[in-house]
């Protein structure tokens, strides 16, 4: 359909399909994304990021590197031998950030606050480009409740510490609730990728707990301090079971909060690298813990592929 007064031989300017965005963004030029080192006067949003349709997430720096490389060849993407992948946010010294054609990579770094501040800068960056439909993932580790070690785990919904589906941000004293909304058709896509004779592990799909501590917050025995009991921990985890808890990790609320309140498409998918119910500390060989950490991707990669060239 073309607008009445276009001229069909231009191209059309693309809108943004975000939504909610910050009406004040608009009086901003340049607009800083201090955390990413990059702005809207120096870099052309449209041109540098337009093409942009997945942004994959996840806590270091050296898992995106990995997976911005690994991508690369899931997607057939040939860059010139002389050109290697750059972190684009380097000089922020904050965050990593690799762009693969369609595909951006973004470390969050850990926990709640942390993921908030680079999504808000991910998703203006998104905004500021025109992306169509981008879709997010944050692929991550966790710790299982029952579950196997190596289980991949799709957030069916993501709790907060009181096991409330929302995400607390305190905005001038007030704290606001806001709904941790994630995308049931794209996780259960995301599940019916996994391939559960051949891949040699389990990928099932269940509610997350996201806390704001790894130790104390998750119900650990073996961090700094403890005032529970080893009782009191498991009657803990129990609890967490039976509400079909099946892992516990530190940023799918703000993630999910953030991204369905800019209508963006969003899925977590996490690996978990031990079964809380026999213990705390991650024991697990780094052989053994560096595959786990692939298994996220690989299923993402899958979708990737999937949406790009329907195979
Ligand atoms: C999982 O692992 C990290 C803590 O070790 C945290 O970022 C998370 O969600
Ligand atoms: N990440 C977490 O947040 N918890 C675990 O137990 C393991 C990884």
């Amino acid at each position: 359909h073309i607008k009445d007064g276009c001229n069909p031989e231009e191209p059309q300017e693309l809108e943004s399909t975000l939504g909610n965005m910050n009406p004040y963004i608009e009086c901003l030029n340049p607009d800083i994304l201090y955390h990413l080192n990059l702005d809207t006067v120096t870099t052309d949003f449209p041109k540098v990021f337009g093409d942009v349709r997945f942004v994959c997430l996840g806590g270091t720096e050296s898992r995106m590197e990995k997976f911005a490389n690994y991508i690369m060849k899931e997607i057939g993407l040939k860059m010139s031998q002389s050109v290697q992948l750059k972190n684009i946010s380097a000089e922020g010294h904050r965050y990593a950030l690799y762009k693969v054609g369609p595909v951006l990579c973004a470390s969050h770094g850990i926990g709640g606050p942390s993921i908030s501040i680079v999504l808000h800068e991910l998703i203006k960056l998104v905004f500021h480009a025109k992306c169509q439909d981008p879709v997010f993932f944050r692929m991550g580790t966790s710790g299982g409740i029952t579950v196997e070690p190596g289980t991949v785990v799709i957030t069916s919904e993501a709790l907060d510490g009181q096991l409330r589906p929302v995400h607390e941000v305190v905005v001038q004293t007030q704290p606001q609730l806001r709904p941790t909304t994630l995308d049931q058709d794209l996780a259960k896509t995301l599940r019916s990728l996994s391939n559960p004779c051949g891949d040699g592990y389990d990928t099932v799909l269940g509610k997350t707990l996201c806390t704001n501590d790894f130790y104390e917050g998750q119900s650990r025995l073996d961090g700094a301090f403890c005032d529970y009991t080893p009782e009191k921990k498991m009657a803990f985890l129990e609890k967490l079971s039976q509400s079909g808890v099946v892992n516990i990790e530190m940023e799918s609320t703000a993630f999910a909060s953030l991204t369905s309140q800019a209508n963006i498409r969003a899925a977590v998918v996490c690996v978990t690298l031990l079964n809380r119910m026999e213990g705390d500390q991650i024991d697990a060989p780094p052989a053994r813990l560096k595959d786990y950490d692939t298994r996220p991707q690989i299923l993402i990669a899958r979708y990737i592929r999937k949406a790009m060239y329907g195979e």
